[in-house]
């Protein structure tokens, strides 16, 4: 018998993943950039067991047993490692050895919280330690095949998802801009305003998009390309005024392709939208940003701050919103959150 266990953190976009040009290899039409938490923050935890006296392939996700062998995606991730690990030439683990797989999230799951990509990431992570095969490029294409937000999580720091040009999704890789201790003093604040599971998953909501709205083409074809530049620049020389205005615009324009989805997908709630405007006056107030939004498929607010500003900060969210935020907020880095 064999077993890991691995813990990988969630990853915030800054420049949406939002549509395939594949479905099944899970292909996106733009490209996109997050930063990762660390690991003692929001994170996914997976143990994978195998053993020759297993007789079927098992999983739980947070204790409850999922289907494994009736998700495409999983079985897809295992036979994308188990391709692997022959190419390596890799024989710790024999590939008919069945597998029980256990993962629980420290933070809720589907609420928009990337939830899906923690955790593909964590279990590809982990099958790549159990088969002995290398954390590499091609890895990544393996974990974008469980979730395509999912590549993004196996680096740390700040990272691209390439689109990719060909036709197999082997270019469609993710690839690290900057290691975490490039920019420390670099905070996120998220703000729990709902945790409850979202109404439209992300695959069929960016599906609906795909097929319906006419902004995500103007977006993909004339936005994306020259924001992940400006942002890669940004990042590059600590300019947290240009990262923040192109974070708040690519959260938002992600939010105005959901709405311009027909039927419309609307993530954001009331809260969502007044956390908006605070944060438009507050950094008005303070004469230039010290605050960015973004918001995934969901009505969560994360908000990126610079280490000097964060208890000024806090403390006008506490004031502004002292009874809208589930937990009053979940404070990342270095501040208490929930254990794994
Ligand atoms: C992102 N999101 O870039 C974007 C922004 C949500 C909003 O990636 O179908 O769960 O499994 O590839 O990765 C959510 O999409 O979707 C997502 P699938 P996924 O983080």
């Amino acid at each position: 018998m064999f077993s890991v266990t691995c813990v990988a953190p969630v990853n915030i976009a800054l420049i949406k993943y939002w549509g395939k040009r594949h479905e099944e290899l899970i292909l996106p039409v733009n490209d996109s950039i997050s930063m990762t938490l660390s690991t003692d923050e929001l994170c996914a935890k997976t143990t994978v067991t195998a053993s020759e006296s297993f007789e079927t392939n098992r999983m739980w996700l947070n204790g409850e047993e999922v289907p494994f062998e009736e998700s495409s995606r999983l079985q897809r991730c295992l036979n994308e490692v188990h391709r692997l690990a022959v190419a390596s030439g890799s024989q710790k683990v024999p590939p008919t050895w069945k597998l029980h797989i256990a993962s629980v999230n420290n933070f809720p799951t589907a609420a928009g919280l990337a939830s899906s990509a923690a955790g593909y990431a964590c279990l590809v992570y982990s099958l790549s330690r159990l088969y002995d095969i290398p954390l590499n490029e091609e890895l990544t294409t393996v974990a974008r095949q469980g979730s395509g937000s999912a590549c993004r999580s196996l680096y740390g720091g700040f990272v691209q998802w390439h689109r990719g040009a060909l036709d197999d999704g082997s270019d469609s890789v993710a690839r690290q801009i900057a290691p975490s201790d490039h920019w420390p003093n670099m905070h996120v604040l998220i703000l729990v305003v709902n945790d409850a599971r979202k109404k439209t998953a992300s695959t069929r909501g960016m599906q609906q998009a795909v097929k319906t709205s006419q902004l995500i083409k103007h977006r993909v074809d004339q936005v994306v390309p020259d924001r992940i530049i400006r942002l890669r620049e940004a990042i590059a020389s600590h300019d947290f005024q240009a990262f923040a205005e192109i974070t708040m615009k690519d959260s938002n324009q992600f939010h105005a392709i959901a709405l311009d989805t027909y039927p419309p997908c609307v993530y954001m709630n009331d809260v969502s939208h007044s956390i908006v405007s605070f944060v438009h006056d507050y950094n008005e107030r303070m004469g230039s940003y010290h605050a960015a939004y973004t918001f995934d498929a969901g009505p969560n607010a994360c908000l990126y701050v610079l280490a000097e500003h964060v208890p000024h900060l806090l403390s006008a969210i506490q004031k502004v919103f002292p009874n809208d935020l589930a937990d009053g907020g979940t404070y990342l880095r270095g501040l208490p959150i929930p254990k794994v």
